[in-house]
């Protein structure tokens, strides 16, 4: 029988190569217990009573669902007791949570999306948690200015996956990690390492039903995909789209492609739709540390300069030739 490799193992071997901090081990036992039992509540669906909207709307304006609330409870609970944050922000807090004073703070800052995919909880498809570490450039008290770091400065980033098997991925900036849940056991164990996006891909990832807002480089791109050997590509491509973006980000690890929430017209106003700071950064820092590239169309998700918390932009990631090719026709101006 082949050796299983647990998270905390795995975590250890890293902290002896100095890859991780005693401190950075610490805080992803402490999110893998957090997301074991967000998976656990997941899986229970109905049983629990966890389906349906709470009846409440967060600072974004968006109708919560039970299971948001919840998640965003657990990761608060589960996370401020090690000893290694100064402070959380979520997607469903309007600013940022402090570690109370009652317990020790740390080096860290933790900034989540606690269940992304909210739209599919209740019909029982792959949602997610996404998470983003950062360091607290300061000694004191961090105030919201000092999440707003570019994503190249993350210290890791993650996501996990409640789908067929609750998966934890994983990247310190050395590769990307995967490991499973063996629930019986209740350990995460060792399953994908290295992650890396094929460079080859045929598989593309847009909700589709927003095609008349496009901007035009990206109605040429998808239009040029959709022609399919007949067109200029000379190759049939296939579509996706699960709305959960842990789940399609997932499947792109997995065997590659690209994910597409472009800038429309329906979003300009907000600046895109999914959020920078718990959402593209994390993803991007995932999918660059897999060999692809992330941007928006126009500049690398990684070098942008945050201005909100909740900020939103626009997210094109995945094999790197495809997004190569979408942020080229952004920058043509003949597109
Ligand atoms: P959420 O964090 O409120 O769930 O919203 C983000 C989700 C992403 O997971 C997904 O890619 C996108 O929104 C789906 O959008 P749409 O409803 O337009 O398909
Ligand atoms: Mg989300």
């Amino acid at each position: 029988m082949p050796q299983r490799v647990s998270l905390t193992q795995f975590l250890v071997e890293e902290q002896r190569t100095g890859r991780v901090s005693a401190d950075l081990r610490l805080l992803f036992e402490v999110v893998a217990h957090a997301v074991r039992a967000i998976g656990a509540t997941v899986s229970k669906g109905a049983l629990l009573g966890v389906l349906g909207e709470a009846g409440t709307e967060n600072v974004q304006g968006e109708v919560q669902k039970k299971l948001d609330v919840i998640a965003n409870e657990i990761m608060l609970q589960s996370c401020e007791w090690g000893g290694t944050l100064a402070a959380m922000a979520s997607e469903e807090l309007e600013t940022i949570c402090h570690i109370p004073s009652t317990l020790p703070r740390g080096d860290y800052l933790l900034l989540f999306d606690p269940l992304d995919g909210s739209s599919n909880i209740d019909v029982n498809v792959t949602i997610g948690t996404i998470f983003s570490v950062l360091r607290n450039p300061q000694a004191k008290n961090p105030t919201e200015a000092d999440f707003l770091q570019p994503g190249r400065d993350q210290v890791a980033a993650g996501y996990a996956a409640y789908g067929p098997s609750t998966q934890l991925v994983l990247t310190v900036g050395e590769g990307v990690h995967g490991f499973t849940l063996d629930r019986e056991v209740g350990d995460f164990i060792y399953t994908d390492p290295f992650m890396a996006i094929p460079a080859e891909t045929r598989e593309y990832a847009i909700n589709a039903s927003n095609a008349r807002h496009w901007e035009a480089p990206v109605q040429r791109y998808i239009a040029e995909l959709q022609q399919g050997r007949d067109g200029p590509r000379g190759s049939d491509f296939n579509m996706r789209w699960i709305a959960s973006m842990v789940a399609d980000v997932h499947r792109v690890l997995t065997r590659g492609g690209i994910f597409m929430y472009p800038l429309d017209e329906k979003c300009r106003a907000k600046g895109g739709k999914l959020r920078l700071m718990y959402e593209a950064n994390p993803m991007a820092m995932l999918v660059e540390q897999a060999g692809g590239a992330a941007t928006t169309g126009r500049s690398r998700i990684l070098d942008i300069i945050p201005e909100h918390l909740h900020q939103r932009v626009p997210v094109i990631l995945g094999s790197r030739a495809e997004v190569e090719r979408v942020t080229s026709y952004h920058l043509d101006p003949s597109s």
